[in-house]
């Protein structure tokens, strides 16, 4: 699919939903002043830094910000008239020919505004899938972006071609509009139909590869397994550079990575076990994504261990750290042994922020993936974890049993073996979970 805001010149804007700013319903009340600069109420981080980052990282120029605070959204443009003809004002003067806002807006809102500007307006949600859409590198990736892009485009594909009808017809160069079958309506049809049956193909080829995918995920069930997840920008991949010598790329940039990489790491007690690093999360991640990423996701689903980066040094890495709980909500991976990584101690500042993070994950370890530091604890945090998952036990088998050497092979490691008299005395390490099945053959 095209890439949405190559290199076009945007003009940002915010709505901050605040119960005591003055509404829709206060209309008596001025607005506070247009700009960040006059923003009313306690010093607070800055609302678009994301959505900037965002924007310049899909390639756009950014050349202005608007903010608004406000009780609601209003329901035809979030906004309200008077801003947006502030909007036009300034995407005029500044030469925008997009306008992106950071908040959700509907179809018929992106409709409304669209008319009213007399330019294309995206919201944060199509700037991300765009985003995707330009780092997809494997064939999975590609598939899955352009699933997710589709299915957000699909209900907004009748409002487009309504706008352009009525456009159209306002202009008096055609007959349609509301209501009748013009040309515009005929061809949504099409679209819509074709989208559709696009769709049905991806969703297809999607569920293959997540069926060839449990099958390569679940024969290393062999080994322990442990998953980096995390905000985007967090450190995922230098970590798993510093821990595996993987080489995988990095960037200071939103979603670098997008495909799950796995590879071997060599703990200082020998233990080897798989590490896979994978796409970084971001608050609000488009439903969609969360959807079609399944399959990519499957690595971080049947982990025995998550290891969730932090970027410590970020000012909003209490409310990043919430983002990405929610998301692994939404993925059902809530249950999942998982050790906080306060990533970036190098560039943390103020020992506080490290303390308030560690509150919240009280088994956390603070490291920097870039200069080392700390690097051996997160290591003995993850040999404690996995001690903690195994048990060793003494077992007699009788050598008929192909089925108990089957699955101490598969779940378990053994230590020591004796023959006796058509008995294998076993001593073996195998998880926790796993234990009820040798129960029988204790000695
Ligand atoms: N100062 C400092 N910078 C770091 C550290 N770890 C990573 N970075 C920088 O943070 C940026 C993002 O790093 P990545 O490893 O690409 O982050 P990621 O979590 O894999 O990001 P995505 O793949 O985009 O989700 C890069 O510029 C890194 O050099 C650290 O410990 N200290
Ligand atoms: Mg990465």
């Amino acid at each position: 699919m095209r890439s949405t805001v190559y290199r076009e010149k945007a003009l940002l804007v915010g709505i901050l939903l605040d119960e005591n700013a003055p509404g829709a319903r206060d209309p008596g009340r001025p607005d506070p002043p247009a700009d960040d600069a006059g923003l009313p109420g306690p010093a607070r981080l800055d609302p678009l830094e994301e959505l900037e980052q965002l924007v310049t990282t899909a390639g756009a120029e950014i050349r202005g910000r608007i903010l608004q605070r406000r009780r609601r959204p209003d329901p035809a443009t979030g906004v309200g008239s008077g801003k947006v003809r502030e909007i036009a004002q300034r995407a005029g003067a500044l030469g925008c020919d997009l306008v992106i806002f950071d908040n959700e807006l509907s179809a018929g809102q992106v409709r409304n505004l669209e008319k009213a500007l007399d330019r294309k307006v995206i919201d944060r949600t199509e700037v991300i899938l765009d985003i995707f859409a330009t780092h997809a590198r494997s064939n999975q990736a590609k598939l899955q972006v352009e699933l997710a892009q589709l299915e957000y485009a699909l209900p907004r594909l009748r409002n487009l071609w309504t706008h352009l009808g009525q456009m159209v017809a306002g202009h008096g160069s055609l007959m349609g509009g509301i209501g009748t079958r013009g040309p515009g309506e005929q061809q949504i049809e099409v679209d819509r139909r074709l989208a559709r049956d696009r769709i049905i193909d991806l969703k297809r080829e999607i569920a293959r590869i997540e069926a060839r995918k449990r099958r390569e995920v679940s024969a290393r069930a062999v080994n322990f397994t442990v998953a980096l997840v995390g905000y985007t920008n967090a450190g995922k991949s230098t970590l798993m550079n510093a821990l595996t010598g993987a080489g995988v790329l990095v960037e200071d940039k939103l979603f670098s990575t997008l495909d799950t990489k796995t590879r071997a790491w060599m703990l200082p007690g020998r233990q080897k076990v798989l590490l896979s690093d994978t796409v970084g999360f971001i608050r609000n991640l488009p439903h969609h994504l969360v959807a079609s990423f399944h399959a990519t996701l499957e690595e971080v689903r049947e982990a025995n261990l998550l290891l969730h980066v932090v970027d410590a040094s970020h000012p909003e890495a209490v409310a990043q750290v919430a983002a990405v709980r929610s998301v692994l909500g939404a993925l059902d991976c809530t249950g999942q042994q998982t050790i906080g990584v306060l990533n970036k101690s190098d560039r943390v500042g103020d020992a506080l922020a490290l303390r308030v993070l560690e509150r919240d994950f009280p088994e956390a370890v603070a490291c920097s993936a870039k200069t080392g530091e700390g690097l051996d604890a997160l290591c003995a945090a993850v040999e404690r974890a996995i001690a903690g998952r195994f048990v060793e036990m003494t077992l007699a088998v009788p050598a008929g049993e192909g089925k108990v050497f089957a699955d101490l092979a598969r779940f378990g490691q053994i230590l020591e073996r004796r023959y006796d008299d058509g008995i294998a005395h076993l001593r073996a390490r195998v998880p926790i979970r796993e234990a009820g099945k040798f129960e029988r053959f204790k000695m």
